[in-house]
């Protein structure tokens, strides 16, 4: 662990490696062995004051900096990431237990994001607009809001909180933080690299805690913008909140129950792979992971013979081992909601193909009988039956095959049957159909012949119905941390007015 802390882990604020104001700390532990990785102080509400003084008071100066020299501490960052690739990506796969690749490109993705974020300080920020009078000029410019608040996820430890702080910084508001408590270490890491850029005392702070100290954020009155990434449960609380509030605002981006279409147009390579990585990597613990594959009759059991044999199979194990394909699952409390979830399927009389819900031990690697075990679980069941199980998001390795007859339009009908809106596929070389597909299919990130994970950070991210309420990522955060100002500016003698006002007193 790289720590050059005294133990327990203290919050980063004010430039400052603090104790915290409360004697309580918890742990964090590898999901895969059950060893703990080290212990952290739990923030309070007097924590989180402190963080969000400090935020206030650095805000007016770093605000006065000039983009390019904002972004100099975030360059700094977009290197060490670069740099340190393997060993964050370990320390990724120890902590959230995500298979090594995916420990890694969780890091790639941060430096993306920096990159995007320290990148756009030198794009284009505002409108110039034509006035409709001539001798006066119009602009749209942006400032930044304030204090921002940050509420991130355990399955995304380190690619989540740049794509919440990067713009944010960049575009000169001051952050308040809140890692997962699942995974503080990652926390831990990343404070560490903001403290070794030297950037000024109380621009970027960090709370280590529970939802307590998330609330405390969110609370708070001097807190502009909340942006937060996780379960919708959570979200919609904070969008409740926050929408009562004047001149505040929230970006949540939530959940999913995620659809792949397969047409009796697709090719049947690229229809296994893309929903076999869609529904298994990182165990089913992505947002965007899908647990409904919607698949044409006329190649329905083709299709379900491939999948299912890959289910099988599949290698669930050591996250660190480079031939796992799938790592544990976050902590024994999500076990036992998939494994509810699970039993549920079973109570909803769905023909079960796959269970693999309790792995047999021969399949648990040595040292590792203590990990948080669960392999996949895959089922058929009817598209228009009303069932919990395909309308409930699992977040784990929980899939429906679903056999549909009839058109494009059937398929997509079945696919929008859900509350969520956040990720979905088609899988087809007919074009009428993808296009189909793209232009009716309910959600925010749409793909065709790819799986449903994997998205590119210069793209908007976020979902519509039920899974969120703004993007809390790449380009379009700027909306959620920057206000605009309408400029204009009148160079001609005279005052001279819109909507044929006269200015004759
Ligand atoms: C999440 O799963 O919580 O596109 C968000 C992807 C990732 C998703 C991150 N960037 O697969």
């Amino acid at each position: 662990m790289s720590q050059q802390l005294s133990e327990p882990s203290q919050h980063y604020v004010d430039g400052e490696w603090i104790d915290g104001d409360g004697a309580e700390t918890f742990e964090s532990t590898n999901p895969a062995t059950g060893e703990s990785l080290g212990e952290f102080q739990r923030g309070t509400d007097a924590d989180v004051d402190r963080a969000l003084a400090a935020a206030d008071d650095a805000f007016e100066e770093w605000a006065g900096l000039s983009y390019t020299d904002r972004a100099e501490y975030l360059w700094e960052i977009y290197h060490e990431l670069k740099e340190r690739h393997e060993e964050l990506g370990e320390i990724v796969s120890k902590e959230c237990g995500k298979e090594i690749s995916e420990g890694k490109a969780d890091v790639n993705e941060a430096w993306d994001m920096v990159e995007w974020a320290a990148g756009d300080a030198r794009h284009p920020h505002g409108d110039v607009v034509p006035s409709e009078i001539a001798g006066k000029d119009a602009y749209m410019r942006r400032k930044p809001r304030g204090v921002i608040g940050c509420i991130t996820p355990w399955n995304f430890p380190v690619a989540i909180p740049f794509w919440h702080m990067a713009v944010s910084l960049v575009e000169g508001n001051t952050v308040v933080w809140k890692p997962a408590e699942q995974t503080p270490w990652c926390g831990q890491v990343i404070a560490e690299m903001f403290a070794e850029t030297g950037i000024p005392d109380g621009v970027f702070n960090m709370v280590q805690g529970y939802g307590d100290a998330g609330e405390a954020i969110v609370d708070d009155d001097r807190v502009q913008t909340v942006l937060f990434t996780g379960s919708a449960e959570v979200g919609h609380e904070i969008s409740g909140k926050v929408g009562g509030e004047a001149g505040k605002l929230a970006a949540c981006e939530m959940g999913g129950k995620n659809g792949i279409v397969i047409t009796d147009e697709a090719d049947m390579e690229t229809a296994v792979h893309s929903a076999v990585m869609s529904s298994f990597k990182t165990t089913g613990q992505r947002c965007v992971s899908s647990e409904r594959i919607i698949v044409h009759e006329d190649i329905y059991d083709e299709f379900k013979e491939q999948f299912v044999d890959i289910a099988e199979d599949v290698a669930v194990g050591d996250p660190l081992d480079e031939n796992t394909f799938m790592g544990p699952l976050i902590e024994d409390e999500h076990k036992d909601k998939v494994t509810d979830y699970n039993d549920l399927a079973y109570d909803e009389d769905v023909d079960v193909l796959v269970d693999r819900t309790e792995l047999d031990e021969s399949e648990i690697p040595e040292g590792h009988e203590d990990g948080v075990w669960v392999g996949p679980f895959v089922y058929e069941a009817d598209p228009e039956a009303d069932l919990r199980v395909t309308h409930e998001e699992v977040f784990g390795p929980h899939v429906a095959l679903m056999p549909y007859s009839g058109d494009i339009e059937k398929a997509v009908e079945i696919h929008n049957d859900t509350e969520y809106g956040l990720a979905g596929a088609i899988i087809s070389e007919n074009y009428h159909e993808i296009n189909y597909f793209r232009d009716n299919a309910e959600i925010g990130l749409a793909y065709g012949n790819l799986p449903c994970i994997g998205a590119e950070i210069q793209l908007p991210f976020g979902g519509v119905k039920k899974s969120g309420n703004g993007y809390p990522s790449a380009r379009e955060i700027i909306e959620a941390v920057t206000e605009r100002t309408a400029w204009t500016l009148n160079n001609a003698e005279g005052i001279q007015m819109a909507q044929g006002l006269s200015a004759d007193i």
